[in-house]
């Protein structure tokens, strides 16, 4: 569905999934002991459905719910240990009336999760790493987000070379949605994402956010998810040290760029902490209003 009300309100939605008039707020709820951003912090069970349970509380549209770091350099857990990592959250969120995204690049753990109540898939890997994984979302009916990918994270940080980082990951995007159509995924059930921190320097991470509208001319929901990413913590290093600024404290930057996203018409952006998001939200919807009347 296109919205051409407001540039502070998404281009695009996802079919069969909340459409309010902003942009969406997706809380992450990492089942790992290992995410760069907040490993561990929910890994017990029990943690993490009360952690997915509160970013609901606080206005989360979707939670999503992941049992494997990408953080460069990761280890892949096995599937039986994705599977007991994120199942029962996904069971008891879905349970409680959240509605559950899984971020999984493996088709079993899609599987899986979609019997227990998820409602869409969250595939970092863009249906590239599991060669099952775009049959079981069309089979499911059920959406889906393709992210830009290169490769797992053991090797990611190889991947790096670009002539142009923008038409090369939209150019790359594009045979990722071709390929979930003709497994017979929906084109409305279809969301894009740019892959922020995935074979990507920091410089390019920047780029892509800079030229955001030109992926959002691709005609497809686009989700983005720059909280707390290393590229935020290099900018904010201390002046003194060089350290830089630990993922912890870099909400208010990944909040500050949740209102060019929404102003961009992005579909939605992941986070960690929901409030201050939501706020920049509806910021941006407010603030869009002004802007199209102004003619901006
Ligand atoms: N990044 C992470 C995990 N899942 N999913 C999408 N669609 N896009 C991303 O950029 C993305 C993702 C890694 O970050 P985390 O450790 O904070 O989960």
């Amino acid at each position: 569905m296109t919205d051409p009300a407001s540039c502070g309100r998404p281009a695009r939605y996802v079919a069969d999934l909340p459409q309010p008039p902003r942009m969406l707020v997706m809380g992450v709820v990492n089942v790992t002991p290992d995410s760069f951003s907040d490993g561990g912090s929910w890994f017990e069970t029990s943690d993490a459905i009360a952690h997915g349970l509160q970013l609901v509380a606080e206005g989360a549209d979707l939670v999503d719910v992941g049992g494997e770091s990408t953080r460069p350099g990761a280890q892949r857990p096995s599937v039986d240990e994705e599977l007991r990592r994120v199942i029962p959250v996904v069971r008891e969120l879905a349970a409680a009336g959240a509605v559950v995204s899984i971020d999984t690049m493996r088709a079993t753990v899609a599987e899986q999760a979609l019997a227990a109540g998820a409602r869409l898939v969250n595939d970092v890997s863009g249906g590239l790493a599991d060669p099952n994984m775009l049959d079981v979302v069309a089979a499911a009916e059920i959406p889906i987000v393709l992210m830009h990918w290169r490769g797992h994270s053991d090797r990611m940080q190889e991947l790096t070379r670009y002539d142009d980082v923008v038409t090369d990951v939209i150019a790359e995007l594009r045979p990722r949605i071709d390929a979930a159509v003709a497994a017979g995924v929906r084109p409305d059930r279809i969301a894009i994402d740019p892959g922020l921190g995935f074979a990507k320097t920091w410089d390019h991470n920047w780029t892509l956010l800079g030229r955001m509208r030109e992926i959002v001319a691709m005609d497809f929901p686009v989700l983005l998810a720059a909280s707390r990413k290393t590229f935020l913590g290099v900018l904010l290093s201390d002046p003194r040290t060089g350290e830089r600024r630990p993922p912890a404290g870099r909400d208010a930057a990944t909040d500050a760029l949740t209102v060019p996203a929404a102003l961009d018409r992005a579909w939605c952006v992941r986070v960690h902490t929901v409030p201050a998001t939501l706020d920049a939200v509806h910021v941006a919807a407010r603030l869009g209003e002004e802007y199209q009347k102004a003619g901006r």
